[in-house]
Protein backbone atom coordinates (compact mmCIF):
# COMPACT_ATOMS: atom_id res chain seq x y z
CA UNK A 1 0.00 0.00 0.00
CA UNK A 2 1.12 3.71 -0.32
CA UNK A 3 2.14 5.80 2.06
CA UNK A 4 0.61 8.91 2.61
CA UNK A 5 1.92 12.58 2.50
CA UNK A 6 -0.26 15.61 3.79
CA UNK A 7 0.90 18.79 3.23
CA UNK A 8 -0.25 21.48 5.72
CA UNK A 9 -0.70 24.97 4.96
CA UNK A 10 -1.94 27.26 7.60
CA UNK A 11 -3.26 30.24 6.38
CA UNK A 12 -4.60 33.92 7.56
CA UNK A 13 -5.89 36.15 5.13
CA UNK A 14 -4.27 34.51 1.84
CA UNK A 15 -7.16 35.15 -0.63
CA UNK A 16 -5.36 36.17 -3.20
CA UNK A 17 -2.97 33.15 -2.99
CA UNK A 18 -4.45 30.25 -1.87
CA UNK A 19 -5.99 28.66 -5.39
CA UNK A 20 -2.65 29.60 -6.76
CA UNK A 21 -1.10 27.41 -3.87
CA UNK A 22 -3.97 24.68 -4.21
CA UNK A 23 -3.86 24.29 -8.26
CA UNK A 24 -0.06 24.27 -7.99
CA UNK A 25 0.29 21.54 -5.61
CA UNK A 26 -2.57 19.36 -7.42
CA UNK A 27 -0.40 19.83 -10.28
CA UNK A 28 2.93 18.86 -8.76
CA UNK A 29 0.74 15.97 -7.11
CA UNK A 30 -0.11 14.15 -10.59
CA UNK A 31 3.88 13.59 -11.44
CA UNK A 32 3.81 11.94 -7.88
CA UNK A 33 3.65 8.50 -8.13
CA UNK A 34 4.39 6.46 -5.37
CA UNK A 35 2.75 8.43 -2.21
CA UNK A 36 -1.07 8.98 -1.72
CA UNK A 37 -0.85 13.04 -1.33
CA UNK A 38 -3.41 15.50 0.64
CA UNK A 39 -3.23 19.19 1.72
CA UNK A 40 -4.81 20.05 5.15
CA UNK A 41 -5.33 24.20 5.22
CA UNK A 42 -5.47 25.22 9.07
CA UNK A 43 -7.51 28.56 8.36
CA UNK A 44 -8.21 30.97 11.92
CA UNK A 45 -11.51 32.35 10.23
CA UNK A 46 -9.35 34.61 7.76
CA UNK A 47 -11.94 37.92 7.11
CA UNK A 48 -11.32 37.80 3.76
CA UNK A 49 -12.49 34.32 3.66
CA UNK A 50 -9.70 32.68 2.71
CA UNK A 51 -11.51 29.44 4.23
CA UNK A 52 -14.50 29.64 1.71
CA UNK A 53 -12.10 28.84 -1.55
CA UNK A 54 -10.87 25.79 0.56
CA UNK A 55 -14.35 24.63 1.05
CA UNK A 56 -15.05 24.76 -2.86
CA UNK A 57 -11.87 23.22 -3.73
CA UNK A 58 -12.16 20.18 -1.01
CA UNK A 59 -15.89 19.38 -2.36
CA UNK A 60 -14.01 19.23 -5.74
CA UNK A 61 -11.09 17.38 -4.76
CA UNK A 62 -11.31 14.79 -1.77
CA UNK A 63 -7.97 14.53 -0.74
CA UNK A 64 -7.97 18.61 0.07
CA UNK A 65 -9.22 19.59 3.66
CA UNK A 66 -9.97 22.26 5.85
CA UNK A 67 -9.51 22.96 9.42
CA UNK A 68 -11.32 25.81 10.50
CA UNK A 69 -10.28 27.63 13.83
CA UNK A 70 -12.24 30.23 15.33
CA UNK A 71 -10.41 33.24 15.28
CA UNK A 72 -6.08 33.68 14.73
CA UNK A 73 -4.48 31.74 17.05
CA UNK A 74 -0.76 31.73 15.68
CA UNK A 75 0.89 29.59 13.21
CA UNK A 76 2.16 27.39 15.86
CA UNK A 77 -0.69 27.06 17.10
CA UNK A 78 -2.21 25.94 13.86
CA UNK A 79 0.66 23.92 13.14
CA UNK A 80 0.40 21.56 16.24
CA UNK A 81 -3.62 21.48 15.35
CA UNK A 82 -2.83 20.23 11.71
CA UNK A 83 -0.18 17.94 12.57
CA UNK A 84 -2.24 15.87 14.89
CA UNK A 85 -4.98 16.04 12.80
CA UNK A 86 -3.10 14.52 9.77
CA UNK A 87 -1.69 12.01 11.30
CA UNK A 88 -4.34 11.10 13.63
CA UNK A 89 -7.59 11.54 11.36
CA UNK A 90 -5.88 11.56 8.28
CA UNK A 91 -3.51 8.85 8.73
CA UNK A 92 -0.34 10.47 7.12
CA UNK A 93 3.07 9.34 7.53
CA UNK A 94 4.72 12.44 5.85
CA UNK A 95 3.55 15.70 7.35
CA UNK A 96 4.63 18.90 5.59
CA UNK A 97 4.89 22.30 6.89
CA UNK A 98 4.49 24.81 4.01
CA UNK A 99 3.22 28.88 3.72
CA UNK A 100 0.45 29.76 1.38
CA UNK A 101 1.85 32.54 -0.30
CA UNK A 102 4.38 30.55 -3.28
CA UNK A 103 7.64 31.66 -1.17
CA UNK A 104 7.88 27.67 -1.32
CA UNK A 105 8.37 25.78 -4.63
CA UNK A 106 6.01 22.57 -4.89
CA UNK A 107 8.66 21.35 -6.86
CA UNK A 108 10.81 20.36 -3.68
CA UNK A 109 8.33 18.58 -2.26
CA UNK A 110 9.35 15.51 -4.06
CA UNK A 111 12.55 15.46 -3.81
CA UNK A 112 11.60 16.02 0.06
CA UNK A 113 9.80 12.80 0.01
CA UNK A 114 13.15 10.59 -1.79
CA UNK A 115 14.90 12.06 1.31
CA UNK A 116 12.38 11.10 3.39
CA UNK A 117 12.96 7.34 2.96
CA UNK A 118 16.69 8.00 4.38
CA UNK A 119 15.94 11.06 6.79
CA UNK A 120 12.93 11.50 9.10
CA UNK A 121 13.51 15.40 8.97
CA UNK A 122 14.17 17.16 5.72
CA UNK A 123 14.40 20.79 5.61
CA UNK A 124 14.10 22.95 2.37
CA UNK A 125 17.47 25.58 3.67
CA UNK A 126 18.11 29.19 2.40
CA UNK A 127 21.25 28.71 3.86
CA UNK A 128 23.35 25.80 2.33
CA UNK A 129 24.91 25.38 -1.39
CA UNK A 130 22.13 26.15 -4.23
CA UNK A 131 19.41 27.61 -1.44
CA UNK A 132 19.14 31.40 -1.40
CA UNK A 133 16.75 33.99 -1.46
CA UNK A 134 15.21 35.67 -4.99
CA UNK A 135 14.05 38.78 -3.49
CA UNK A 136 13.80 39.63 -0.10
CA UNK A 137 14.77 43.04 1.12
CA UNK A 138 18.41 43.36 2.95
CA UNK A 139 16.74 43.61 6.45
CA UNK A 140 15.44 40.18 6.59
CA UNK A 141 17.89 38.78 5.28
CA UNK A 142 20.14 40.11 7.82
CA UNK A 143 17.18 39.33 10.44
CA UNK A 144 17.00 35.83 8.99
CA UNK A 145 20.64 35.56 8.92
CA UNK A 146 21.43 36.77 12.36
CA UNK A 147 18.18 34.58 14.28
CA UNK A 148 19.78 31.62 12.87
CA UNK A 149 22.95 32.00 14.12
CA UNK A 150 22.22 32.90 17.31
CA UNK A 151 20.19 29.24 17.47
CA UNK A 152 22.90 27.05 16.55
CA UNK A 153 25.18 28.85 18.34
CA UNK A 154 23.38 28.94 21.71
CA UNK A 155 21.39 25.33 21.25
CA UNK A 156 24.43 24.22 19.62
CA UNK A 157 22.41 23.00 16.09
CA UNK A 158 24.42 21.50 13.71
CA UNK A 159 21.51 22.70 11.22
CA UNK A 160 22.20 25.19 8.62
CA UNK A 161 18.79 26.61 8.86
CA UNK A 162 16.82 26.28 12.10
CA UNK A 163 13.96 28.94 10.82
CA UNK A 164 12.69 27.56 7.27
CA UNK A 165 8.93 26.88 7.07
CA UNK A 166 9.13 23.95 4.47
CA UNK A 167 9.71 21.02 6.14
CA UNK A 168 8.84 17.01 6.05
CA UNK A 169 8.34 15.17 8.71
CA UNK A 170 8.26 11.77 8.92
CA UNK A 171 5.22 10.03 11.91
CA UNK A 172 7.87 8.39 13.88
CA UNK A 173 9.73 11.58 14.56
CA UNK A 174 6.55 13.44 15.32
CA UNK A 175 5.35 10.17 17.35
CA UNK A 176 8.73 10.47 19.54
CA UNK A 177 8.42 14.13 20.13
CA UNK A 178 5.82 15.24 22.57
CA UNK A 179 4.10 18.19 20.55
CA UNK A 180 1.98 19.04 24.05
CA UNK A 181 5.49 20.29 25.34
CA UNK A 182 5.91 23.01 23.01
CA UNK A 183 5.04 26.53 24.47
CA UNK A 184 5.72 28.74 21.50
CA UNK A 185 2.12 29.37 19.77
CA UNK A 186 3.92 31.47 16.72
CA UNK A 187 6.55 31.58 14.34
CA UNK A 188 9.44 30.35 16.90
CA UNK A 189 7.21 26.79 17.12
CA UNK A 190 9.40 26.09 14.17
CA UNK A 191 12.76 26.31 15.83
CA UNK A 192 11.33 24.65 19.01
CA UNK A 193 9.78 21.74 17.01
CA UNK A 194 13.35 21.42 15.48
CA UNK A 195 14.72 21.61 18.58
CA UNK A 196 12.95 18.52 20.21
CA UNK A 197 13.26 16.72 17.30
CA UNK A 198 16.88 16.46 17.41
CA UNK A 199 17.07 15.79 21.00
CA UNK A 200 14.79 12.90 20.03
CA UNK A 201 17.31 11.97 17.63
CA UNK A 202 15.96 13.14 14.15
CA UNK A 203 17.90 12.65 11.16
CA UNK A 204 17.82 15.97 9.55
CA UNK A 205 18.89 16.71 5.96
CA UNK A 206 18.95 20.13 4.02
CA UNK A 207 17.90 20.32 0.78
CA UNK A 208 18.56 23.64 -0.89
CA UNK A 209 15.57 26.26 -1.40
CA UNK A 210 15.52 28.78 -2.97
CA UNK A 211 12.91 31.45 -0.63
CA UNK A 212 10.44 33.55 -3.55
CA UNK A 213 8.98 37.03 -1.28
CA UNK A 214 5.46 37.18 -1.63
CA UNK A 215 4.14 38.84 -4.25
CA UNK A 216 0.43 38.78 -3.08
CA UNK A 217 -0.99 39.55 0.25
CA UNK A 218 0.26 40.98 3.30
CA UNK A 219 2.90 39.41 6.03
CA UNK A 220 2.03 38.17 9.47
CA UNK A 221 5.16 38.46 10.89
CA UNK A 222 5.72 41.49 13.30
CA UNK A 223 8.25 42.41 15.63
CA UNK A 224 6.66 40.45 18.74
CA UNK A 225 7.57 37.42 16.43
CA UNK A 226 10.83 38.20 15.71
CA UNK A 227 11.59 39.05 19.46
CA UNK A 228 9.87 35.69 20.29
CA UNK A 229 12.08 33.81 18.22
CA UNK A 230 15.38 35.20 20.12
CA UNK A 231 13.80 34.43 23.52
CA UNK A 232 12.34 30.89 22.80
CA UNK A 233 15.87 29.97 21.92
CA UNK A 234 17.38 31.37 25.27
CA UNK A 235 14.24 30.01 26.83
CA UNK A 236 14.97 26.50 25.86
CA UNK A 237 18.63 26.38 26.19
CA UNK A 238 17.85 27.18 29.79
CA UNK A 239 15.36 24.40 30.24
CA UNK A 240 16.84 22.31 28.05
CA UNK A 241 20.97 22.45 27.54
CA UNK A 242 22.06 22.71 24.19
CA UNK A 243 20.64 19.94 21.57
N1 LIG B 1 -3.71 29.68 10.52
C1 LIG B 1 -2.79 30.64 10.69
N2 LIG B 1 -1.88 30.87 9.69
C2 LIG B 1 -0.96 31.85 9.88
C3 LIG B 1 -0.90 32.63 11.06
N3 LIG B 1 0.14 33.50 10.93
C4 LIG B 1 0.70 33.28 9.72
N4 LIG B 1 0.04 32.28 9.06
C5 LIG B 1 0.34 31.70 7.75
O1 LIG B 1 1.65 31.17 7.83
C6 LIG B 1 2.34 31.31 6.60
C7 LIG B 1 3.64 32.10 6.84
O2 LIG B 1 3.32 33.43 7.19
P1 LIG B 1 3.94 34.70 6.42
O3 LIG B 1 3.20 35.92 6.80
O4 LIG B 1 4.04 34.40 4.97
O5 LIG B 1 5.39 34.78 7.06
P2 LIG B 1 6.78 34.90 6.35
O6 LIG B 1 6.84 33.95 5.19
O7 LIG B 1 7.81 34.76 7.37
O8 LIG B 1 6.78 36.39 5.85
P3 LIG B 1 6.31 37.02 4.44
O9 LIG B 1 6.37 35.96 3.41
O10 LIG B 1 7.18 38.16 4.21
O11 LIG B 1 4.90 37.45 4.61
C8 LIG B 1 1.37 31.98 5.63
O12 LIG B 1 0.72 31.00 4.87
C9 LIG B 1 0.38 32.68 6.59
O13 LIG B 1 -0.89 32.89 6.03
C10 LIG B 1 -1.89 32.37 12.09
O14 LIG B 1 -1.93 33.01 13.14
N5 LIG B 1 -2.78 31.37 11.85
MG1 LIG C 1 5.55 34.09 3.67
Amino acid sequence: MKQKACIILPTYNEKENINLILDALLKEFELIDDFNMEVLVVDDNSPDKTWETVEKYSQKHPNIHLLLRKKKSGLGSAYIEGINFAIDKLKADFVFNMDADLSHDPKLISKMLEQGKEFNLVIGSRYIKGGGFANWPWYRKLISKGANLFGVIILGLKIKDISSGFRCYSKDIINKTNLSKIESTGYAFLEELLFHCIKNGAKVKEIPLIFVDRTKGETKLNKKEMINFFLTIIRLRRKYGKA
